[in-house]
């Protein structure tokens, strides 16, 4: 089969519906910016890392994460778009599952345990997450990842769209700093962004990521 004609067979990546309404994060996250984040911002990154993709069939049919774990098999002259694009397209799919409509939830079970080892608790781990997402240079992501080497808890921040896979870390929780995220409700007052966003964190889903984690699932 030619590569034109691989490419019109090709579905490729598709763009998640957000899983709550788009007003559903007011007043921390206004809905003006997160239909543009998601319809097109998001959908940016899906369509791009599509078109890169599209003829080298051998790498089609992969979950986005198994893709970012096999760069270095990527060829040389679409990896980097793939990063950038395939990463944007990942994150930006595990960044709307952490966040939701603020309905209270704390940190559970061994999530808790694991902020109070190796933070001292939640409110220190919240103090030095939001200073490493504040201190990211220009567009960028926090995270808070495991490590599972070690099955310690770690801050982690990475510059345009890496991925923490590469790093050999697992994500638990992310935060998008990048001025798209914010600048239409904060402008460039990104640490009034980090305050609102604290109470948009679904930790429920943070708390089954690690339990999953623990239990040998696959993080998605
Ligand atoms: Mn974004």
């Amino acid at each position: 089969m030619s590569n034109q004609a691989q490419a019109e067979s090709f579905t490729g990546y598709v763009l998640p519906p957000l899983p709550y309404g788009y007003g559903a994060l007011e007043p921390y996250i206004d809905e003006a910016t997160l239909r543009l984040h998601h319809d097109k911002h998001h959908r940016a990154y899906v369509d791009k890392l599509n078109t890169a993709i599209a003829p080298y069939r051998r790498l089609h049919g992969l979950i986005i994460e198994d893709l970012l774990r096999r760069l270095d098999e990527v060829p040389d002259e679409i990896r980097q778009a793939v990063r950038d694009q395939g990463g944007g397209h990942a994150k930006h799919q595990f960044f709307w599952k952490v966040i939701g409509a603020p309905r209270g939830s704390q940190p559970q079970g061994a999530l808790a345990e694991a902020l109070q080892r190796d933070f001292g608790g939640l409110e220190a781990f919240k103090e030095k997450f939001s200073a490493a997402a504040a201190t990211v240079f220009g567009s960028g992501w926090a995270f808070l990842v495991i490590n599972p080497a070690t099955t310690k808890l770690e801050i982690l921040t990475l510059p345009n769209q890496d991925s923490v896979l590469e790093h050999g870390r697992l994500g638990l929780l992310c935060c998008d700093v990048w001025e798209h995220a914010y600048y239409l409700r904060y402008q460039n007052r990104r640490a009034d962004y980090l305050d609102a966003w604290w109470n948009v964190v679904a930790w429920d889903v943070v708390t089954r990521r690690l339990d999953n984690f623990y239990a040998g699932k696959q993080q998605l």
